[in-house]
């Protein structure tokens, strides 16, 4: 089996209700649809979706990235020749999304031509994951109102809000209606995306004690190395890295020097290959990982659960699963279901990201 071709399509998909967090603000799924197609027929498919404000990738750079870079290199290549991918990809720095995607797609091959779902190949450890739903921006009440629609219609009741803003107090009341709105059954944990200093960050755990949190995840920029490093001391609860943490080497870096001490792993950003090694990583120094949302389509969450079911230390803690939701349509055949709180990986050949061709005809930008 040889790679003879990839396809980078650009697509916009708008959100029904827009996304909004310290870093930024999404309306419409503007994202690449990444295909690749073997000599033998088959085809390996992910979805990448940029966040400038992120890691700097934008959909134009992750088309570039992969017809200019990317495809002229892996085509002859065995798709079961990962780790070949892996160093041909890695002459090139950075563009995390754009490497994770193309090795998501190479498992997709992988488990198609063995006939194996890739959550099996993986690990095959569970068949689903519970979800955690992430909340945007919006007035407490809205929040206290989304969240009990995502409990009693699908079961949901791990919830992570976005924070992050001033004055603190904001963010403070949000805590305190929902926690008094859902009771203490519920799982709240906090996402402030950079958006505080970690002084500020400190003020909000001591304002917010007792209030049942669970987790604080990038508080303020991990370049803030000392007074991280002081609030990961201080804090009771983990400090979680995510956007300081793209790759294992930046795992190992944030974690030794005590700029955190949990993870967040994104398939969208490190595919399965480096979220397998991330995993291992934090498996081995004891750290608990939660498998994060780069604001996904139904094709990312569903890489997110296959990778997430197949290990025990991935789905420990709910997964954040649900964000496509808040989508007007998506290009998946067969739609994801949150049924009793939990996404199943699919029981089929590969990853079972089935593309429904005639929405990707509507959506796509390059015809
Ligand atoms: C998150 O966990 O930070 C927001 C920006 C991004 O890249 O991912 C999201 C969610
Ligand atoms: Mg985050």
């Amino acid at each position: 089996m040889k790679i003879e071709r990839i396809e980078a399509i650009p697509y916009s998909i708008p959100y029904t209700h827009p996304l909004k967090f310290a870093s930024g603000e999404v309306h419409d799924a503007e994202h690449v649809l990444l295909r690749i197609h073997t000599d033998d027929g088959l085809v390996g498919i992910a979805d990448t979706p940029p966040r400038p404000y992120t890691y700097g990738e934008t959909q134009a750079s992750i088309v570039a990235v992969v017809r200019d870079l990317f495809a002229p290199q892996l085509t002859g290549l065995d798709p079961l020749d990962r780790e070949k991918a892996q160093r041909v990809m890695g002459r090139t720095v950075h563009n995390d999304t754009a490497k994770g995607a193309v090795d998501i797609a190479l498992w997709d091959l992988i488990g198609k031509s063995l006939g194996v779902p890739v959550h099996k190949l993986l690990g095959g450890y569970a068949d689903g994951m519970r979800v955690s739903h992430m909340l945007g921006f919006r007035p407490a009440h809205e929040l206290l109102e989304e969240a009990q629609r995502f409990r009693e219609q699908y079961g949901v009741t791990t919830f992570k809000l976005k924070t992050g803003r001033r004055p603190l107090g904001l963010d403070v009341e949000a805590v305190r209606v929902l926690r008094e709105g859902l009771g203490d059954d519920v799982e709240i944990y906090l996402d402030a995306n950079r958006g505080w200093t970690a002084n500020e960050a400190m003020e909000v755990l001591r304002r917010t004690e007792g209030m049942g949190l669970t987790a604080l995840e990038e508080p303020c920029d991990a370049s803030e190395a000392l007074s991280r490093r002081r609030l990961v001391q201080h804090s009771t609860i983990p400090i979680v890295g995510d956007e300081s943490v793209p790759t294992p080497g930046d795992v190992s870096r944030e974690l030794l020097s005590g700029g955190c001490n949990a993870i967040c792993i994104k398939t969208a950003r490190s595919g399965f290959t480096k979220a397998g090694e991330i995993l291992g990583l934090c498996t081995g120094l004891g750290v608990d990982v939660t498998m994060g949302n780069q604001i996904d389509t139904q094709i990312g969450s569903l890489a997110t659960v296959t990778f997430g079911a197949a290990h025990e230390a991935s789905q420990r803690r709910a997964g954040e699963l649900s964000n496509f939701l808040d989508m007007s349509d998506d290009l998946l055949a067969e739609p994801l279901e949150i049924r009793d709180g939990v996404i199943r990986a699919r029981e089929v050949p590969g990853v079972g990201a089935e593309i429904d061709e005639g929405k990707l005809a509507r959506f796509r930008q390059d015809s």
